[in-house]
């Protein structure tokens, strides 16, 4: 997969997709990732990329021609162009789905804006589809363009070696993760759970499959609403709920378990 990133800051994009998956994808050929700097297509002596809004305020935002040219620039280097990408606020929130949609392409042109943003009508010309990455306010869209490079090349066929590719095990799909432990057994009076050091892998199978569930319930409940669960998940499920309840005390009511949190 080509990604080509239209960035004021290109060395920022380049020097963290050096490090860790991203980085063995590069080298690996997996992923091809090209900066643009709209700073190199100004003409005037002090390389402007900003400009002031129509209608006033405060703040600025970047200049049409520099961007203009970049985006012409960066789609005639290689075949297929690909679709162009705007990361920003307004766009559709990133979750595992829209990047298992976004791999599909062979290539991608990433805009990222700085300031304000970009003029709507380079919008409405340029760019096939805008994406955010979450609602929180971030300075700029590199962070951002990154946080989906780093998603999308997870996807990649041969991005994770097998060790980290267990963890995509489709059956976890939608979940969050259970809890994690390693040496020693016990800290400040704090145990390994019983199952796990048991040697009976059926069982840890199913207490990790549990808690998974459970942990969704209690922190996502949200996830669970998007994903059905089959009859031995929700037996699962009602089992840690059930265990959940007698801990806090709060007696158990007759019917579904599921459906006391509205999901
Ligand atoms: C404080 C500025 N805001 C005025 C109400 C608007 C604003 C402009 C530019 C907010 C953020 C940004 C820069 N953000 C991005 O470029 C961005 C982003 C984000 O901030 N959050 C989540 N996803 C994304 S993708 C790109």
């Amino acid at each position: 997969m080509r990604v080509d990133v239209v960035t004021l800051f290109p060395e920022l994009v380049e020097t963290l997709l050096r490090f860790g998956v991203t980085g063995r994808a590069v080298e690996r050929g997996l992923l091809t990732v090209v900066t643009w700097d709209p700073r190199d297509e100004t003409h005037d002596r002090r390389r402007t990329v900003d400009d002031r809004p129509y209608g006033g305020g405060p703040g600025m935002v970047m200049k049409v021609q520099p961007l203009r040219d970049t985006l012409r620039r960066a789609r005639q280097t290689a075949e297929p162009c690909g679709k162009t990408i705007y990361l920003s606020p307004q766009g559709r929130p990133l979750n595992q789905d829209g990047a298992r949609e976004l791999v599909r392409a062979e290539r991608l042109i990433l805009l990222t804006g700085r300031y304000e943003g970009i003029d709507e009508r380079l919008i409405e010309a340029e760019v096939d589809e805008e994406w955010s990455i979450g609602d929180y306010v971030l300075s700029g869209g590199e962070l951002a363009a990154l946080v989906l490079i780093d998603a999308l090349t997870r996807l990649l066929p041969g991005a994770l070696n097998d060790s980290e590719s267990a963890e995509q095990d489709s059956f976890m799909d939608g979940l969050l993760d259970c809890p994690h432990y390693t040496r020693p057994e016990e800290i400040d009076g704090r145990r390994v759970p019983a199952v796990l050091l048991s040697g009976d892998h059926a069982a840890i199978v199913r207490w990790r499959r549990r808690e998974a569930l459970g942990r969704t319930w209690l922190r996502r409940p949200e996830l669970l609403a998007l994903r059905s669960l089959n009859a031995t998940e929700q037996r699962l499920l009602d089992d840690f709920i059930r265990e959940y309840q007698e801990k806090t005390e709060k007696a158990g009511v007759a019917g579904d378990l599921t459906e006391q949190r509205g999901v």
